[in-house]
């Protein structure tokens, strides 16, 4: 029934070094359980240097670019991969707009954020991107596909 509603995608979600250091994981990771997506993998991890810049380097010209590997490297963050239909556009929609002062309220960045800078939280832009950066971030065995329990008191 659910392949029905469209194609089923993988994110890459991962809260910031600010996100773990405020103490916001759980109640980041909560937000995408109550959707109703599926956590597939996640893990707490020190980025390397190289590996923030393999992520963002499509920002590598950017005049922030510096400051934003320093600011992913400077404590551990927390790797998620998330499965669904639709799952990369909400999980965008849920996350809201990059500059947390334009971010709607309801959103992770406008009601946790208020720097860009400093906006706790990242998500893929494309479902192609979505499993590169599953890829690039986890090994495959700590990626773990589950079939949610049916609920046998509702039968
Ligand atoms: P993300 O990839 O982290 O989900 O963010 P995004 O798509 O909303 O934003 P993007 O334009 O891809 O930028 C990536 C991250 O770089 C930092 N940034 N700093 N002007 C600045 O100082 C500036 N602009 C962007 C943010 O952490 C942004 O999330």
């Amino acid at each position: 029934l659910i392949a029905s509603l469209g194609e089923i995608e993988q994110t890459y979600i991962m809260v910031k070094p600010d996100g773990v250091q405020r103490g916001l994981v759980g109640e980041i990771i909560s937000r995408f359980e109550k959707k109703g997506f599926k956590l597939t993998g996640l893990k707490l991890f020190q980025c390397p240097k190289d590996l923030a810049e393999e992520h963002y380097k499509d920002l590598k010209a950017k005049p922030f670019f510096p400051k934003l590997i320093d600011y992913i490297t400077s404590g551990p963050v927390v790797c998620m991969a998330w499965e669904g239909v639709g799952v990369v556009a909400s999980a965008r929609k849920l996350i809201g707009s990059t500059d947390p002062l334009q971010a709607e309220p309801g959103t992770i960045r406008g009601d946790l954020a208020v720097q860009t800078g400093r906006n706790v939280v990242h998500g893929s832009d494309s479902p192609e991107n979505g499993k590169r950066e599953i890829a690039l971030w986890f090994n495959e065995n700590e990626i773990n596909q589950w079939t949610p329990a049916q609920a046998p008191w509702l039968r």
